[in-house]
C-alpha cells in the first residue's frame, strides 16, 4: 500500500524555482522537481500548500522532465509498444516512451518548454500539440509546418505556454495510421496563479477505439466503423483502474478523445457535475450547467468537476452501448427469443466446444466465462462484488470512500445492508398490495384500449 503522506512538498515552491532557476538554484530545483514528479506519478500528494494537485493518470504515466537554464525539457520517443488492453489481449501498437497512449505532459502556464522527439518507428512522424497556442513552425503538421521526422532522427520543438487547460498531442503525419495505432497523449497546463476552487483529485483520461481482429497481433488502423476495443487510457474494462477519491474531495476529470471516428458520451453515476473547460479554455461559471453525461467529440477535451460527497462504487462509462462491449460478438446474428432445442447437441458432433450464445442476450458470455480464442477477450464482463458486471470496453469505476489511508484501489464498497436492492420480502409485497403473478399495468391498459 502506498502511504498518503501528511506533508507533501510545496508545488508552489517547485514551479517558481524552476522558472527562476539558474546555476545552483536550477540544480536544486531540478532534484526537487524529480522528487515531486515521482511523488505525483504515484498519486501521493495531498492538497496542502500548493498551487495545484498533480494530475493522476489511471493506468497511465507522466513524462518526467528536467529543468535546463529555466526551460522544462521533455524527451518523447516515438516507438512500437507491446500493449495490453486488458488481461488476455495484447497487440503491437505505436506509442511513446514505451506507453500507449504516450505519457502525459504536465507543465505550468508561462513555462518555457522544449520537447525533443526521437523517432524509433519504421515510418516518418511529427508531433502536433493539439489546442496549444504556439508559433506556426511548431504546429507539427507534416508537410505544412515542417518536414516529417525520419526514422532515427530527433527533432526539437520549443514554445512558451501562454494558456492553461487540457490539451493533447499526437502525430500529424499519416494521421489515420499513426493516431489509429495509438500515437496520442494529453498535455495538461496548470494555471500560473491558482484558480478557486482548487481541486483535490485531478484525473486525466484519454479515450480511444481500436479494431483488433481475433488472433491478430496488431490493431487495424484502416478500420472505419467496426471498432471492437473501446478504451480509457488504453485499457478496456476489466483492465481499467478505478478513480479513487476520499469523501468531500473536489474532483476534476479531464477527458480527451482522439478516437478515429466516434464521439463518446461519458456518463457518471451518482453525481451531477459541471463541465468547466474545453480544450479551448475555461468555461465561465455563469455559462456552466449541471450534467450527468459529457459528450467528448473527436479531437476535443472536456473537463468536469464535482464534490465527491456520496460514497460508493460509481460506474463511469461511455453511454453508447456498443462502446461498453469488448471484442467478441458484435457481428453475431440476433438470436433473442430463439429456442435452440437440440442444436447444441447436434452441432457438438462436428464442433465439440460449440455453444449457442445470445438467445437471451449477451450477459451469459461474462457469467459463464466461456472459452475464447487466444489473444481475445469475451464481449462483456468483469466480476463485481455481487455478480458479473455485464459491461466491458469504455467503462471504469469512481470509488468514493469515507476515509482513505492511500489512493490504492480500496476494493469493493461495503454498502449499508438496508440500502442495497434485494429480493422483495413477502410481507412487504402483501403490505403494498403487489402480486407479482398479475399482469403488468401496461398489459392491462393495452387490453382495455384494443380489446
Ligand atoms: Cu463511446
Amino acid at each position: 500500500m502506498t502511504p498518503k503522506p501528511e506533508h507533501a512538498p510545496s508545488i508552489d515552491a517547485v514551479t517558481r524555482r524552476q522558472l527562476l532557476g539558474s546555476g545552483a538554484a536550477t540544480l536544486a530545483a531540478s532534484a526537487f522537481a524529480s522528487t515531486v514528479t515521482r511523488a505525483a506519478e504515484a498519486g501521493e500528494l495531498t492538497p496542502k500548500a500548493r498551487d495545484y494537485a498533480p494530475v493522476v493518470v489511471p493506468n497511465g504515466s507522466k513524462l518526467p522532465f528536467k529543468v535546463v537554464a529555466g526551460v522544462k525539457v521533455f524527451h518523447l520517443v516515438a516507438e512500437e509498444v507491446e500493449h495490453e488492453y486488458a488481461p488476455g489481449i495484447k497487440a503491437k501498437c505505436w506509442g511513446y516512451n514505451g506507453h500507449v497512449h504516450g505519457p502525459l505532459l504536465e507543465a505550468v502556464e508561462g513555462d518555457r518548454v522544449r520537447i525533443y522527439v526521437t523517432n524509433r518507428l519504421s515510418a516518418a512522424t511529427t508531433l502536433h500539440l493539439h489546442g496549444i497556442l504556439l508559433e506556426n513552425g511548431m504546429d507539427g503538421v507534416g508537410g505544412l509546418n515542417q518536414r516529417a521526422i525520419k526514422p532515427g532522427e530527433t527533432f526539437k520543438y520549443e514554445l512558451t505556454l501562454r494558456q492553461h487547460g487540457t490539451g493533447m498531442y499526437h502525430s500529424h503525419h499519416d494521421e489515420m495510421t499513426q493516431m489509429g495505432l495509438g500515437m496520442t497523449g494529453l498535455f495538461v497546463i496548470h494555471p500560473r496563479r491558482a484558480r478557486a476552487p482548487l481541486v483535490d483529485r485531478d484525473f486525466a483520461l484519454m479515450l480511444h477505439e481500436w479494431r483488433v481482429n481475433v488472433g491478430a497481433s496488431r490493431p487495424d488502423p484502416n478500420e472505419m466503423t467496426e471498432f471492437n476495443l473501446l478504451t480509457i487510457n488504453g485499457k478496456a474494462f476489466p483492465g481499467t483502474d478505478a478513480l479513487v477519491v476520499e469523501k468531500g474531495q473536489r474532483v476534476r476529470i479531464r477527458i480527451g478523445n482522439l478516437s478515429a471516428m466516434d464521439h463518446h458520451p461519458i456518463h457518471l453515476h451518482g453525481y451531477r457535475f459541471r463541465i468547466t473547460e474545453t480544450d479551448g479554455g475555461a468555461i465561465p461559471e455563469s455559462a456552466q450547467w449541471p450534467e450527468t453525461t459529457v459528450l467528448v467529440p473527436v479531437g476535443s477535451t472536456r473537463t468536469i468537476e464535482f464534490v465527491a460527497n456520496e460514497p460508493g462504487d460509481w460506474a463511469m462509462h461511455c453511454h453508447m452501448t456498443h462502446h461498453v462491449m469488448n471484442q467478441m460478438g458484435h457481428g453475431v446474428p440476433n438470436l433473442i427469443g430463439i429456442k435452440p432445442g437440440k442444436l447444441d447437441e447436434k452441432t457438438r458432433r462436428v464442433l465439440p466446444s460449440y455453444m449457442t450464445m445470445g438467445e437471451s442476450g449477451m450477459a451469459d458470455m461474462g457469467a459463464m466465462q466461456m472459452a475464447v480464442p487466444k489473444n481475445s477477450i469475451p464481449m462483456v464482463g468483469g466480476h463485481g462484488k455481487y455478480d458479473v458486471i455485464t459491461m466491458g470496453g469504455m467503462f471504469t469505476i469512481l470509488k468514493v470512500r469515507e476515509s482513505l489511508t492511500s489512493f490504492e484501489d480500496p476494493g469493493w464498497y461495503e454498502a449499508p445492508p438496508t440500502t442495497i436492492a434485494s429480493p422483495a420480502p413477502a410481507a412487504d409485497l402483501a403490505r403494498d398490495g403487489i402480486d407479482p403473478s398479475t399482469p403488468s399495468r401496461a398489459q392491462a391498459d393495452t387490453r382495455v384500449r384494443f380489446g
